[in-house]
């Protein structure tokens, strides 16, 4: 008996001191609105030379660049475009969890550069119903793909509603592109395809990687018969939400960038500091970001851009963004301003009639205006079916898809 309680009795004691060392370290964060600096932001519209932006031309030629030379320079590392090959092997797996309304198939995408290869998975599961070409939603997977697809009950990856909504359901785990590990980040194309980029301060890292993944998953898309790529949606949750608006500001190919509770490094505004802080994400994941973005650990003031002109980047493409009540740590508000902000690109530009509201309301809702979607919904931090529903009804009005929903 006394062999029994004692480990149960050190348990409680060692899980005390992880609860309240944990509590410890969350009162360190700021959850509190009055205690958010005074934001001064740098000006979508105001090149680097202080010039001002007025048209799409100046936009696209002079302003878009810059921003996305200095997000790559200071914070994402690089984005390398060159390698030398890139092969599709497929293979269609008959049995699996879904097969009464959907097709498997496996892809293996082989990229090569000087002599070496990295392969990665993608799975893709297809409607049984209608023809095609079919619209597309990839998801960005820092959990392990096996799982997600085998536990019918976990909707982080909603394989039933994509697919029962007439969309092609892609999935690849960053494991295979920069696995999410701070001693293991370089196993993947790091080491295999692009070693140099290991040497240089704002060399591309796990994030940066993992965007690269994607845009190897729209080189299959755009090839694929099956898959209207003009139809395609990035999606990426936390984490992998960052990944997501990294990818979707580069590369043109994606119709709508879906970011869901990304917070710091994602969507929320770094200056507000508001739950995570730059130097929490660079001290907790050193290996997401570029080397160069340790110099803005409480420093956020020195950053020559905010997380508003990372979205302001995507236009005139679609933008979705989307925070859960319960997770302050992500900063909603911040997410939602950064989101708002960024809108002034697509209304005076691109002469869009969004109309986002001023003020943020704390309780669930959502807003689907032109090319820019939000929703807070009640919850924890995670991707839900609640998450899908409301992404998807985005994107059928975006792809003019309504006639699919309404015949389920
Ligand atoms: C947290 C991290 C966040 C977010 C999250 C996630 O630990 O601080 O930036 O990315 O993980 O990916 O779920």
């Amino acid at each position: 008996m006394t062999i029994l309680f004692k480990p149960s009795y050190l348990l409680m004691i060692l899980i005390g001191i992880i609860f309240s060392s944990n509590l410890i370290a969350q009162e360190q964060f700021n959850y509190d609105e009055s205690k958010v600096p005074a934001l001064v932001l740098p000006d979508p519209f105001v090149s680097t030379k202080g010039e001002i932006i007025n048209s799409i031309e100046e936009w696209e030629s002079t302003r878009r660049p810059e921003l996305l030379q200095a997000f790559a320079d200071e914070m994402y590392g690089q984005l390398p475009k060159d390698f030398d090959k890139i092969t599709f092997q497929e293979e269609v797996i008959a049995s699996h969890p879904y097969a009464g309304f959907s097709s498997y198939k496996l892809v293996q995408i082989g990229v090569s550069r000087n002599g070496k290869t990295q392969t990665i998975p993608l799975h893709l599961f297809s409607p049984k119903v209608g023809r095609g070409p079919f619209p597309v939603v990839l998801l960005i997977s820092h959990r392990k793909v096996e799982h997600l697809i085998n536990d019918k009950e976990d909707k982080f990856f909603d394989i039933q509603q994509i697919t029962q909504r007439g969309y092609v359901a892609a999935i690849f785990d960053v494991e295979y592109v920069s696995p999410d590990d701070k001693d293991r980040f370089s196993d993947g194309i790091l080491t295999s395809l692009y070693p140099e980029q290991m040497q240089l301060p704002n060399g591309m890292r796990g994030l940066g990687a993992w965007a690269w993944g994607a845009m190897r998953a729209m080189d299959y898309f755009e090839q694929e018969p099956l898959i209207d790529h003009t139809k395609s949606a990035v999606v990426g949750h936390s984490r992998g939400g960052k990944a997501a608006l990294w990818c979707g500001a580069n590369d043109i190919r994606w119709a709508i960038t879906y970011s869901n509770e990304s917070g710091c490094g994602g969507a929320a505004l770094s200056r507000r500091k508001f739950g995570e802080t730059v130097e929490r994400i660079n001290t907790a994941f050193p290996y997401w970001f570029t080397d160069n973005f340790d110099f803005f650990n409480g420093n956020e003031e020195k950053l020559p851009f905010d997380q508003h002109q990372l979205i302001a980047s995507i236009a005139p493409r679609g933008v979705y963004i989307a925070s859960a009540m319960e997770d302050l740590w992500a900063d909603p508000k911040g997410e939602y301003l950064s989101l708002k902000l960024a809108s002034q690109v697509y209304q005076q530009l691109y002469d869009e009639k969004t109309d986002l509201p001023e003020d943020y309301v704390f309780a669930p809702h959502f807003h689907h205006s032109g090319s820019l979607g939000y929703h807070l919904r009640a919850g924890q931090h995670n991707l839900t079916g609640e998450d899908w529903e409301k992404f998807l009804d985005f994107a059928d009005n975006q792809f003019g898809n309504l006639s699919k929903k309404e015949s389920r």
